[in-house]
């Protein structure tokens, strides 16, 4: 079963990688699947030392690296870790999403390169479980406002971790259509949202009428991403409009809170001819910036790469919701190292065929030769068993991952499932082979 065997060690392989790329030096400690493993497992999780932060802030620091000089885009959502039916016995954990199951909210700012779109690692996240909602909270501050506070959070913590990036942009989808983003989300950082809200605009109106008697400024084809089992999904042709606006302040907020209006493009982009029974694409998008319609649409539709990650941490790989863990902060830690585990594995499947990325997206650069002994020793004689891929390159990392996780070098390209297997394993013998050449040292 790829379930909580897979995540924990798959943890500990994180920590383990983190704590030699957050240090440069090496922390001995026996992994593997023995009862010292598994005691070394639980104190890890256990440890006060040991954080969701720290393990967040150990990955973004070598996504800040593989995001220098790029046009990052930051795309941040939330999804739903839920224990449904699972047990009941899980110790500080709040009502999911519909108010009754099990369970907590993740909630990852996910870099993507703006030009290629490849996954360049974990910027953060934030992890909470919903307190139980009390009678009368909606009115004064309930859960749903303090918890529309991690859009902006995830914005700060974007700019925060990629001052060396060219440009930043985040992206965001119709629940993080909240003024507070708007108006407080940091200078120098661009912003695409998509409207949920038909608002005030400040020139009298609203919102969603603004671009009714505007002329569309030309036509693009669109994936459209499938509904639900069964569907494929389809490209639609869209008539895209845009214009500058201003936004009003809602009622609700107070004066002190925020500007009584601001500034912002709204883009639209509405399908023509849409194919009967099909819903029609209509993407009403907000940004910060002045941006050329087809240029909002195209960054906007990046969001794909989060909802990517949330199936590999869930049912594609990593399996999260069925891990066995029962009390809150460990599940947390578990999740933090999950995150950064997800992220890596579609970069691994991505560089299963090659391409320009290189290896230090995923793994530090002190652990290379030990990885090019680790590819020696799986290469077979004929030519179709050798790791065609420079070593530099994050390709061949992914052939080796790719291997270890059981990988034929013939059939079916290899999975996510299989790149997690072999990242566990990789971390292994890395580990093994890092001691080896300690104890050389010494
Ligand atoms: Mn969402």
């Amino acid at each position: 079963m790829a379930g909580f065997g897979d995540i924990r060690v798959a943890a500990r392989a994180e920590w383990f990688m983190d704590q030699v790329a957050a240090t440069g030096s090496l922390v001995i400690r026996r992994l593997g699947e023995d009862r010292a493993g598994e005691i070394a497992a639980h104190r890890f999780l256990s440890s006060p030392s040991a954080s969701p932060e720290a393990v967040l802030d150990t990955l973004a620091e070598r996504t800040a690296r593989a995001c220098a000089g790029r046009h990052v885009i930051c795309v941040q959502d939330t999804s739903e870790i839920n224990f449904s039916g699972r047990d009941r016995a899980r110790r500080g954990l709040g009502p999911g999403g519909d108010g009754a199951a099990k369970g907590f909210f993740v909630h990852p700012q996910l870099a993507v390169d703006a030009e290629d779109e490849a996954v360049l690692g974990l910027l953060g996240a934030r992890i909470w479980t919903r307190a139980e909602a009390k009678a009368g909270d909606r009115k004064t501050r309930g859960p749903e406002e303090k918890e529309s506070r991690r859009w902006l959070e995830g914005a700060e913590r974007a700019a925060l971790v990629l001052p060396g990036a060219a440009s930043v942009t985040i992206v965001g989808d119709r629940e993080s259509d909240v003024y507070h983003l708007f108006a407080h989300c940091p200078e120098g950082v661009g912003l695409i949202v998509r409207a949920a809200q038909d608002r005030a605009l400040e020139e009298g109106g609203r919102l969603f009428e603004a671009l009714a008697a505007a002329p569309a400024e030309g036509r693009i084809e669109v994936r459209v991403a499938p509904r639900g089992p069964g569907d494929k999904g389809r490209t639609a042709t869209v008539e895209l409009r845009a214009r500058r606006l201003r936004i009003a302040r809602p009622q609700r907020l107070a004066a002190a809170d925020a500007p009584e209006s601001l500034a912002l493009t709204l883009i639209e982009a509405r399908e023509v001819d849409p194919p009967a029974g099909a819903r029609p694409l209509l993407w009403r998008l907000l940004s910060r910036e002045d941006i050329a319609p087809a240029r909002a649409v195209a960054l906007y539709r990046l969001r794909w790469r989060v909802e990517q990650l949330f199936r590999t941490l869930k049912r594609d790989g990593l399996r999260l919701e069925d891990t066995q863990l029962l009390d809150a902060p460990r599940l947390f830690l578990l999740a933090a190292a999950a995150l950064g585990a997800a992220a890596r594995i579609i970069q691994l499947v991505d560089a299963r065929d090659g391409g320009p990325r290189p290896v230090e997206d995923a793994l530090d650069p002190v652990l290379k030769p030990a990885l090019r002994a680790v590819s020696a020793s799986l290469e077979g004689a004929t030519e179709r068993q050798k790791n065609p891929h420079p070593p530099g390159s994050l390709s061949f990392l992914a052939w080796v991952c790719a291997r270890l996780g059981g990988w034929n070098c013939y059939y079916k390209p290899p999975g996510p499932k299989t790149m997690a297997e072999g990242w566990t394993i990789l971390a292994a013998r890395l580990e093994g082979f890092m001691l080896a050449e300690t104890l050389r040292d010494v």
